[in-house]
C-alpha cells in the first residue's frame, strides 16, 4: 500500500488547543517579570492579534491533481496493461499536497515494477485518455534510488505552474525498474514540437539535469516496443 494515512492531516492544523496549550496560553519567560526595562516589548497579550484565520488559509492550486498508483503485483497477473491501476487521491491545495507526498512512499522506497503518477484531475494516465492520445513524453532515467529528488521538484514544479507552456502538461510518471527509475512528464500535442522542446528544456533547468534527454510520441510507442526520439533536448 502506497499510502500510509488514506485521510491525511492538513499541515495548516485547526486542531483545538490541548490542555497543556490552555493552561500555559504564553508561555513567555518574561511575561510575569516586574523588573521591566524601558523600551523593552512585552509582547504576550498581543499574540492574541495575529489573524489565525489568515494563517490557517489552504493555499489553493491552479489545477487540482491526481495521484494515481500502479500495483506491481496486480500487473503481473493482469491481462490488460493498467487494468490494476488506481487513483489514489486528488488534491488541490499546497497544504494537501504536502501532506500527502509526507505520508506516500517516495520512489526510492516502492517496490521494483511500480508506477506512480501524479495528473492533472481528469486526465488518466493512458495513451488512450483523449487529452494524452496525441501526446508524448519526456523521460530522465536515473540509477536505482535515485530519483526521489527528481520526482519531488517535478511534482512542484507541475503544482507550482513552473512550465511556460503549462497547458501542454498531462501529469507525471515514474516507474521504479530493477535496475533503474524513470520520470517521465506527459505532454498533450506531440507534433507542437516548439512547445514540447520548451517543456524539455525548462524541465532539464528545474532539474539541473545534464544528460541529453528524449521525448518519444505515445503514437509511436503504441506500435514499437522501442520507439525513436522525435526530439531531444
Ligand atoms: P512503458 O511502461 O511506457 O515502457 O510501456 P517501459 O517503461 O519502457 O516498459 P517497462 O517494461 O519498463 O514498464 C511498457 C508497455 O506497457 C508498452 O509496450 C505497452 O504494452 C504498455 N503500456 C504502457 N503505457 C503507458 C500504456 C498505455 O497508456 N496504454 C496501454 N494500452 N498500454 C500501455
Amino acid at each position: 500500500m502506497v499510502v500510509e494515512s488514506e485521510n491525511p492531516k492538513s499541515s495548516t492544523s485547526t486542531a483545538a488547543p490541548t490542555q497543556e496549550d490552555q493552561s500555559n496560553p504564553n508561555p513567555s519567560p518574561n511575561a510575569d517579570d516586574d523588573d521591566i526595562e524601558e523600551g523593552e516589548i512585552v509582547g504576550g497579550d498581543d499574540s492574541s492579534k495575529i489573524p489565525t484565520a489568515v494563517t490557517q488559509q489552504p493555499h489553493p492550486l491552479e489545477h487540482s491533481w491526481t495521484f494515481w498508483f500502479d500495483n506491481p503485483s496486480g500487473k503481473s497477473k493482469q491481462a490488460t496493461w493498467g487494468s490494476s491501476m488506481r487513483s489514489i487521491y486528488t488534491f488541490a491545495t499546497v497544504e494537501e499536497f504536502w501532506s500527502l507526498y509526507n505520508n506516500t512512499h517516495h520512489p526510492s522506497k516502492l517496490a521494483v515494477g511500480a508506477d506512480f503518477y501524479c495528473f492533472k484531475h481528469k486526465i488518466e494516465p493512458k495513451w488512450e485518455d483523449p487529452v494524452c492520445s496525441n501526446g508524448g513524453k519526456w523521460t530522465v532515467i536515473f540509477s536505482k534510488g535515485k530519483s526521489d529528488t527528481c520526482w519531488l521538484y517535478t511534482l512542484l514544479a507541475l503544482i507550482g505552474e513552473q512550465f511556460e507552456h503549462g497547458d501542454e502538461i498531462c501529469g507525471a510518471v515514474v516507474n521504479v525498474r530493477g535496475r533503474q527509475e524513470k520520470v517521465s512528464l506527459w505532454t498533450k500535442n506531440a507534433a507542437n514540437e516548439a512547445a514540447q522542446v520548451s517543456i524539455g528544456e525548462q524541465w532539464k533547468k528545474l532539474l539541473d539535469y545534464n544528460e541529453t534527454i528524449g521525448f518519444i510520441f505515445h503514437e509511436d510507442a503504441k506500435h514499437d516496443k522501442a520507439p525513436k526520439n522525435r526530439y531531444t533536448v
